[in-house]
């Protein structure tokens, strides 16, 4: 089997004015399509950033990728370290918050984009599910979670009608938010985006989910927003509410510090990002729980070689998300079903993208009892919907955005407004 055709297709998609600790989301989310065709009539997809510079270096392996055996992973590694040391990215103020953005990510990020293709079409080649190469499904569906922003009724400049969600910074409001998420999607488990308003103001939202919510798992992801006094001091008032304590303060040595202060098991998809991070964290015990992504951890393999270390080290093991569609959160679905000691509910922003910008045929995909479930179609059993493809190029071709910066965004509201970190 051979390639014959490598196309890359950037997107941007509507996206909310969800606060962060950066700023907002701009009112385009950016990605990558990516579709491999085989000289037998195979077409395997993938979704990854569709910034600048991640999409530079999927352009140029485009190309290069043609020829190649979609069973070579060992040839698509090497040819993607080679283009990457070929065209060094510079480096992107803010990347924090989308870890595959950030030059030190260019080869895993560029490698996960094409290997999810390549394994989706290795899958539709032989009939099987793509989780199937994974070593098969140890679940049939994946948990997910509730994913709440605090969020404006509009984005500055209005460049489209409002979305439905309205605005949410009160805790009421959050509340409300939570329950139409949960009674639209069933989720099981609530995620609070955090580190964008006053530290005690989200607590006291934590606190009235908790009474709405009762018995439902918490957490709360700062972004690293907060100091480690603050942190501490969060974490007093907290108490036993959460059931991790994600990002609340940034380094390695901080939150190894917060951990021996409080004793609360912390999250990160921040501070651990590559398996070097990885190796200083167990040394330092600076979390007890990793937030994988395939995006940047290197494809989905690499994702199952991760899970695999922290069960070695006795660490818990979740997954992290930015703005995507369907084929990212199918992938998600296929690797999380084939990791055994996924131990929570993961993260996804896809209840905030809208019905009419789906990629895939049959538009979204259900959330059903808070999951995704697994079906026994070959690869990662999506087909591309082109005029969808189409729209969402064109709407990447005039949106005028080439790279996230929630910081210039949240400056169209607050001209005052700076990167700072720890802002509180
Ligand atoms: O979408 O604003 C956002 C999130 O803050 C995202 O950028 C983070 O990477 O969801 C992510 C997280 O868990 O930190
Ligand atoms: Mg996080």
């Amino acid at each position: 089997m051979k390639i014959i055709r490598i196309a890359v297709t950037p997107i941007a998609f509507r996206d909310p004015p969800l606060l962060n600790a950066s700023g907002i989301h701009e009112p385009f989310a950016l990605r990558s399509i990516i579709e491999v065709e085989t000289d037998n009539g195979y077409i395997g997809l993938g979704e990854s950033y569709g910034d600048a510079p991640a999409l530079a270096i999927q352009q140029q392996l485009q190309s290069q990728l043609i020829g190649m055996d979609p069973f070579n992973l060992n040839q698509l590694r090497a040819v993607v370290k080679a283009t990457v040391a070929a065209n060094k990215p510079a480096s992107v103020a803010g990347a924090e918050l989308a870890p595959g953005s950030h030059a030190s990510k260019a080869v895993s990020n560029a490698y996960s984009a094409f290997e999810v293709a390549f394994l989706d079409v290795q899958a539709r080649s032989m009939n099987l599910p793509l989780v199937d190469l994974l070593g098969g499904a140890v679940r049939d569906r994946v948990p997910f979670s509730a994913y709440l922003f605090f969020k404006y009724a509009q984005h500055a400049d209005s460049p489209y009608a409002p979305d439905s969600w309205g605005e949410a910074l009160s805790e009421a409001q959050i509340v409300a938010q939570a329950r139409r998420m949960i009674e639209a999607y069933g989720f099981k488990s609530i995620k609070l985006k955090a580190g964008a308003l006053e530290p005690e103001h989200e607590v006291s939202c934590i606190k009235a989910l908790k009474k709405a919510f009762p018995g439902y798992p918490l957490r709360i992801d700062p972004n690293g927003n907060w100091s480690l006094e603050t942190s501490i001091r969060m974490a007093e008032l907290l108490g036993d509410d959460l059931q991790y304590y994600e990002d609340p303060t940034p380094g390695l040595e901080g939150m190894a510090e917060l951990h021996k202060r409080t004793g609360l098991p912390l999250a990160t998809n921040m501070v651990v990002t590559d398996f070097d991070e990885f190796r200083r964290s167990v040394a330092l015990n600076s979390v007890q729980i990793v937030l994988a992504d395939h995006h940047y951890w290197g494809g989905l393999r690499d994702t199952q070689a991760l899970a695999k270390m922290c069960e070695t080290f006795g660490l818990g093991v979740s997954m992290h998300s930015n703005s995507h569609l369907a084929i990212s959160l199918m992938a998600m679905t296929h690797v999380a079903a084939a990791v055994p000691n996924l131990d929570f509910a993961c993260d996804t922003h896809y209840p905030w993208q809208e019905p009419d910008e789906e990629v895939i045929k049959g538009g979204k995909l259900p959330i059903v009892d808070g999951c995704v479930h697994l079906t026994r179609e070959p690869g990662l059993g999506l087909e591309l919907d082109y005029d969808q493809l189409g729209k969402l190029n064109d709407q990447f071709l005039s949106c005028g955005i080439r790279q996230r910066d929630d910081v210039r965004q949240m400056q169209k509201y607050k001209p005052e407004w700076k990167a700072v970190k720890p802002r509180y």
